[in-house]
């Protein structure tokens, strides 16, 4: 049996601001390439751990697009419901979300809870557990599935926050090493883009190939190929990294401008801040007036202050927007 896994593919509409390619022509090659690779090596399904839609409610002309593709592929696919798929990250939410529609449709399958089996030389069981606003609190009994005692290989598909060390406290997370033994031999996972190399932790491995499409700029996203895993399984389980073909260099796709843009805003905020402190009465809080001290003292041009003005009283809401 041969399994091809690919997650968070982030399927959408709108450009990204970190990126500089037409996303919807990168995602439609990207997909067609995973498509072509089901087909070389023969797989038998191919799962998907989650965010296949950046939002649970993409345009109807993306869906269209994408479902078209989709069900060309040459064999099934399964996914596990992301945070993007759904709605107010809960998944009973699914049956109005256009992942819930692909799936009613039968374009794609979502994986039960419970578990599936498939079988031909060997028996596999899939089990999967969706993003929740608790899958990493508390007991994380969502990274714990029950085995089926007649499968030669338990395979679970997670969406949730799993990484092999800690990360931002803030951040909800599960550390591998802090999960007891659970009875999968591997467990899929998605939701955190950067991906890590595989590692064993009492008995089962853990997977995460990083998302297929790049949605940050970060250094790592920059020096990262987006990639698939091929699973062979029957005695034995071998694992292969497939690297995208199509996927361009991180410096010809992703954005550094818009960080830099960010940055400079923020620079020329702090300054500006500095400047209303410096010059500024605070104890006498009018906008208008706090605008006047300010561009006398830095003699700023008056069509400028003109300008300032109208913008001020546009969002105070004392003129109407046409105006
Ligand atoms: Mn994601």
């Amino acid at each position: 049996m041969r399994l091809l896994f690919l997650t968070d593919t982030h399927i959408r509409t709108a450009s990204m601001r970190s990126r500089l390619d037409t996303i919807l022509d990168t995602l439609e090659e990207k997909l067609r390439e995973v498509a072509a690779q089901a087909r070389e090596y023969h797989v038998d399904a191919v799962i998907h751990g989650g965010d296949l839609f950046d939002r649970p409610d993409v345009s109807v002309q993306t869906v269209a697009r994408f479902a078209t593709l989709l069900a060309d592929f040459p064999v099934p696919i399964y996914v596990v419901a992301g945070n993007h798929d759904i709605f107010a990250h809960n998944p009973k939410t699914l049956p109005r979300t256009m992942l819930g529609l692909l799936s009613a449709l039968h374009v794609i399958h979502l994986i039960p809870e419970e578990g599936m089996l498939l079988e031909n030389d060997c028996k596999v069981q899939l089990t999967a557990a969706p993003f929740r606003y608790d899958i990493d609190r508390g007991e994380r009994t969502a990274y714990c599935p029950q085995r089926n005692t007649l499968a030669d290989w338990h395979i679970h598909v997670v969406h949730g926050m799993l990484l092999p060390k800690p990360f931002i406290a803030d951040i909800s997370h599960t550390v591998i090493a802090d999960l007891p033994k659970i009875e999968a031999d591997v467990v899929l996972s998605g939701h955190y883009h950067n991906g890590y190399d595989t590692i064993e932790s009492k008995g089962t491995l853990f997977v995460n190939p990083g998302s297929l499409l790049r949605t940050s700029n970060s250094k790592i996203d920059m020096l990262r190929t987006p990639q698939t895993v091929l699973l062979s399984l029957s005695k034995e389980m071998t694992l292969t990294h497939l690297p995208l073909r199509c996927a361009k260099p991180g410096e010809e796709v992703l954005s550094r401008a818009a960080i830099t843009e960010i940055e400079m805003r923020q620079e020329n905020l702090e300054q500006f801040k500095l400047l209303v402190r410096e010059h500024v009465d605070l104890e006498r809080y009018d906008i208008f007036h706090m605008l006047e001290e300010v561009s006398q003292k830095e003699e700023f041009e008056p069509a400028i202050v003109q300008e300032a003005i109208r913008r001020l009283a546009m969002t105070e809401g004392l003129f109407d927007k046409e105006n």
